[in-house]
């Protein structure tokens, strides 16, 4: 929706300083911690930017049923089998809220998936790697579902009201996610020589992207200041990176695992975990496009997509004949 069509609803014609009046109001509700609705006035800037992250994070949870869908099939017993589709379905569930919370903003589910398969839209770059193993299965629930933990409980008090109850659901069965991803990799780690070592190769490989998933770090990210400000973000990338090296840091130790990090050290005056330095180059490669298995990942969304038409035409087709009925009752 264009300033323009905000005033309209409103009843009220486009004025410059009746726009900065309300910005000043809008800010002023947001600092004192008061939700935004989809009713309400907001600055255009503020909307789009809430569309960006929320369509990104819905397309996130949708991309990211594919690196675990594909040990569904694979699962060493019924009840991993079990406990597997059960988190890739909340996944599933997790897009759905989110889209949905992205509409009540004046965009479409429609036009938001033809962003993602066009490549027009951004997703987690940690979906663009593969899972090569079934401890990878372990990592992505440990560390892939902990950072989204991390990031994203902040979000269930952002200023956006249909945002941040979206995303307390979602955290509630993060929550359980993660405790399923620790608990594979405990097996693991208490298992075999041989299993042990899978365990350990899925941290190698998925410690460093997972830190990734956090975002550039302060000095360069583009939106993080003014996302703060409006309560989109609670706090900048780097305080949840931080955050999250501190909370599993001990964790892999109970595991027994290595961090594959010769440079992380425990910084007793600052009370935090001091890690060595991300490949910034490899985060700004994935992000645009030439991850591992990327190429992959969007030929099946985009072969779902086709594979799905059916389904939209006939869901269409029967809210199309139940509008007509009820016009008719109307009328008759
Ligand atoms: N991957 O200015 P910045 C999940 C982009 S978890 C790709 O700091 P912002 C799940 C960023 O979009 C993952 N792109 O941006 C877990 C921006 O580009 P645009 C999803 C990234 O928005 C388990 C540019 O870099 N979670 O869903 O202030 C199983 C500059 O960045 C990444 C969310 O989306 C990245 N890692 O902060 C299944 C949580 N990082 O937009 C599913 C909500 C940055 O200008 N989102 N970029 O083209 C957020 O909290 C924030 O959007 C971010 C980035 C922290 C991700």
């Amino acid at each position: 929706m264009t300033p323009a069509q905000i005033h309209e609803l409103h009843g009220e014609a486009a004025d410059p300083t009746l726009e900065e009046r309300r910005t000043a109001r809008f800010q002023a509700r947001i600092d004192a911690d008061e939700k935004i609705e989809p009713v309400d006035w907001m600055p255009e800037a503020y909307r789009k930017t809430l569309v960006r992250q929320i369509s990104q994070h819905a397309h996130s949870e949708v991309v990211g049923m594919l690196p675990e869908g594909n040990w569904i099939g694979r699962a060493p017993s019924l009840r991993r089998k079990a406990v597997l589709l059960a988190k890739v379905q909340d996944e599933g569930g997790h897009g759905l809220y989110l889209y949905a919370a992205a509409e009540t903003l004046g965009v479409s589910r429609q036009e938001m998936v033809e962003q993602l398969l066009s490549g027009a839209a951004k997703y987690s770059s940690i979906f663009n790697y593969p899972t090569l193993s079934w401890a990878d299965i372990g990592a992505i629930g440990w560390l892939v579902d902990g950072a989204a933990i991390m990031n994203q409980v902040p979000i269930c008090r952002c200023s956006f009201g249909p945002y941040a109850r979206a995303m307390q659901r979602i955290c509630k069965e993060e929550s359980f996610h993660q405790r399923q991803g620790y608990e594979i990799m405990l097996q693991l780690s208490r298992g075999t020589p041989e299993q042990k070592q899978m365990a350990q190769d899925a941290l190698d490989r998925w410690w460093w992207p997972s830190l990734m998933m956090f975002g550039p770090p302060d000095g360069e990210s583009q939106h993080g200041a003014q996302g703060m400000a409006w309560k989109i973000k609670l706090f900048g990338n780097d305080e949840l990176r931080q955050k999250f090296v501190d909370v599993t840091v001990p964790q892999a130790e109970y595991l027994g695992l290595t961090m594959p990090d010769p440079d992380l050290r425990f910084d007793e005056a600052a009370g935090h975990y001091r890690f060595g330095a991300i490949d910034w180059d490899e985060f700004k490669r994935v992000v645009k496009g030439g991850g591992p298995v990327a190429r992959d990942r969007m030929k099946a969304r985009r072969r779902a997509y086709d594979d799905g038409a059916w389904v939209r035409e006939a869901a269409l087709a029967h809210a199309e004949k139940k509008r007509a009925r009820r016009a008719e009752k109307i009328a008759g």
